[in-house]
């Protein structure tokens, strides 16, 4: 727990009044997301003045909270019913209380104006900490990468106390690989958020029919560059300006600078550019396909309406003459469709799921009939990656568990860290004892409920178990984190390697083989170790770890949390060539967590899994004897 948030801000009058002048349901609500980036922010710049590191760490806790909510934070200061946050003093709850009446927060606009909002891009160079930014600002006046840069090249640096010249190179070098770095691009989570709340937005202008996404958040892809929105709607012009006039956004006209009657582009604020496009009534098809793309399935598609005798553009179908342009005036025939699988028809192609439209064989397998019949959401019945407060999870098991009931899970495998994770709290064998015992009484509690037809709404009709598991670590000396009469005893042993990460090759390989071969690791968790975009993948041979999950029947996880997606789409193409299965996992720690399946679904798609490649679609009977007896073990 923080010492005391309430004394938080002894320089900052108490708000026995909150302002209230712009109170009330005109006020947009402000997600929990939005919240978060605010406090983060208000942390940084705390930092960047030198603050006390309890004040700066209590924010960034409270940031963590609401991030992490189950429940969306200001509706429910709004509606008099503030969630219970870990991490929430009475400063922040009263800041809080503040951002759900006005959207808005004085003191974070006061920090703003002391700290230039340029500083906090000085945070971005590797190597560089707040501390040290801030006393270059406040030696030097640097808030920017420009100023960074030249006071680095003149050797200035290093006449501000504390920095060395070792120092200064770093920051050099660090502000080489910041220029290298492309821009920055959006996790899949946060797309939504801000894609849920732009729709609210725009469904509520006059004549809108429906509010789509496109672009590669449909196809799932792995980051997100920008948004992109269709409106189907008879009155384009007020879509547009219900946009332009929304708080949200912060400047109208974006790197593209392209605008017109149908399409828009705007910078949102502290967030990501959005192109709109609107669209004629009963014309869905058409755009969807156009404006989901990939830049590279659309050519595909164009090739073909052109051999086809057309042209494709996103208006539609036009008939090509005999010259091989596109007919004009009364001679013109133009085709749209209200459905993408009008549109694919016209093409003579089978429906083609947005997930496998980037060029990658989706049309010559479409052609062929050979198009896969994806795994779907609904098929999972269970989860084999999650953490509870024993660990590092938020919640105790039973509210883990009842939750996963409810969603019509069949099962759950509790798996929290093992013994030597310290830094997340590993059990130790006799902690593992203790889970077993609060496991079968909860399991004894279902089978009770389920016999006596109590079983709550929305639960799966086989009933549901919590299995004990663990995420076993795989230490760095290669040997395994309990000893093989320990592991026997879990339903489910998932293995995974967190430390000595950056281990030659073949050490590497050797530890992740002596998981492959015990007869007791049923799954690999998050293999390729990633953090998209903060940590790199492991230096393995992949063909051979391919190899070695087939041959042991050790299923590779496809987890589904938007850091890591890990596996990539591109390794679980390889790996499914190589014969191997997959689960797809959360790997939740936080109840709102339950729902990174959705992006694990969207990728396990985009590497072309069906159902049966996916062993937790599985029914509890069938995934049990399937980890319990491990076929290729040796
Ligand atoms: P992103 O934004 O980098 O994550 O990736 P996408 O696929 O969303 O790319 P984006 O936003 O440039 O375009 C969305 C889709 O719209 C794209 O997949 C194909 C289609 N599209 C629309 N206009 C154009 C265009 O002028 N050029 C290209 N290459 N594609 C376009
Ligand atoms: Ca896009
Ligand atoms: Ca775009
Ligand atoms: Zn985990």
């Amino acid at each position: 727990m923080a010492p005391e948030t309430d004394a938080l801000d002894p320089d900052e009058p108490p708000y026995e009044v909150r302002p209230r002048a712009s109170r009330g349901d005109d006020v947009p609500l402000l997600g929990n997301d939005e919240l978060a980036v605010i406090f983060f922010e208000i942390g940084d710049m705390l930092e960047l003045q030198g603050e006390l590191p309890f004040k700066i760490g209590a924010y960034r806790r409270a940031a963590d909270s609401i991030a992490h909510s189950a429940t969306d934070v200001a509706a429910g200061y709004r509606s008099g019913a503030p969630p219970d946050l870990a991490g929430v003093g009475k400063a922040i709850d009263e800041k809080l209380a503040e951002l759900a009446d006005t959207g808005r927060l004085r003191y974070h606009e006061r920090l703003r104006r002391q700290v230039p909002p340029s500083l906090v891009t000085l945070l971005s160079v590797p190597g560089l900490g707040p501390r040290t930014a801030g006393d270059l600002w406040r030696a030097l006046g640097i808030s920017s990468l420009d100023e960074l840069e030249a006071a680095a090249r003149e050797g200035r640096l290093r006449t501000v106390r504390g920095i060395s010249e070792r120092t200064e190179k770093r920051i050099l070098e660090g502000l080489d690989q910041v220029r290298a770095r492309p821009a920055k691009r959006m996790r899949l989570g946060e797309a939504q958020d801000i894609l849920a709340r732009m729709s609210l937005l725009l469904a509520g202008a006059p004549g809108v029919r429906e509010v789509l996404a496109a672009g590669s958040f449909r196809r799932r892809k792995e980051t997100i560059g920008d948004l992109d929105v269709l409106v189907e709607t008879d009155q384009p012009a007020e879509v547009i300006e219900r946009l332009h006039a929304s708080a949200a956004v912060e400047k109208v006209g974006g790197h593209g600078g392209r605008g017109g009657q149908h399409r828009t582009t705007v910078q949102l604020l502290r967030g990501p550019q959005l192109d709109l496009m609107t669209m004629p009534v009963g014309l869905t098809g058409t755009y969807l396909v156009h404006f989901t793309g990939s830049a590279a399935h659309n050519v595909r598609l164009r090739e073909r309406a052109r051999d086809l005798g057309w042209s494709l553009s996103e208006h539609g179908f036009v008939r090509l003459g005999d010259d091989g342009e596109p007919l004009t005036g009364d001679a013109a025939e133009r085709r749209t469709f209200a459905t993408e699988t009008e549109v694919y028809d016209f093409l003579g192609l089978p429906y083609i799921a947005p997930e496998l439209r980037e060029d990658r064989g989706e049309i010559e397998a479409a052609l062929a009939g050979r198009l896969p019949s994806l795994v779907e959401l609904e098929d999972l019945q269970g989860d084999c990656h999650t953490h509870s407060n024993w660990s590092d999870g938020s919640k105790p098991i039973n509210v883990w568990a009842d939750a996963a009931r409810r969603r019509g899970y069949a099962y759950q495998v509790l798996t929290d860290h093992s013994v030597s994770l310290t830094i997340a709290n590993g059990l130790d064998p006799r902690r593992v004892e203790q889970q077993r015992v609060i496991i079968a009484e909860l399991n004894e509690r279902y089978a009770r409920e389920e016999a006596a037809g109590e079983a709550p709404e929305g639960s799966n009709p086989s009933g549901f178990r919590l299995l004990h598991g663990c995420e076993m670590e795989i230490r760095t000396d290669g040997r395994l984190d309990y000893d093989d009469a320990l592991l026997a005893r879990f339903d489910v042993v998932v293995a995974s390697l967190h430390v000595g990460r950056k281990q030659p090759r073949a050490q590497l390989m050797a530890r992740y083989m002596t998981a492959l071969r015990s007869p007791h690791v049923d799954i690999i968790a998050h293999p390729s170790g990633r953090k998209i975009g903060m940590r790199d993948d492991l230096d393995l041979d992949w063909d051979a770890f391919y190899r070695a999950a087939a041959e042991t029947g050790t299923l590779l996880e496809i987890n589904g949390s938007d850091e890591r997606l890990d596996l990539d789409d591109r390794r679980i193409r390889a790996a499914l060539d190589a014969g191997v299965r997959f689960t797809v996992d959360s790997d939740a720690h936080y109840m709102n967590e339950w729902d990174n399946v959705v992006w694990g679904i969207g990728l396990a798609r985009r590497g072309w899994l069906e159902k049966k490649d996916v062993a937790n679609t599985l029914p509890r009977d069938a995934f049990l004897a399937l980890v319990g007896e491990k076929p290729g073990r040796t």
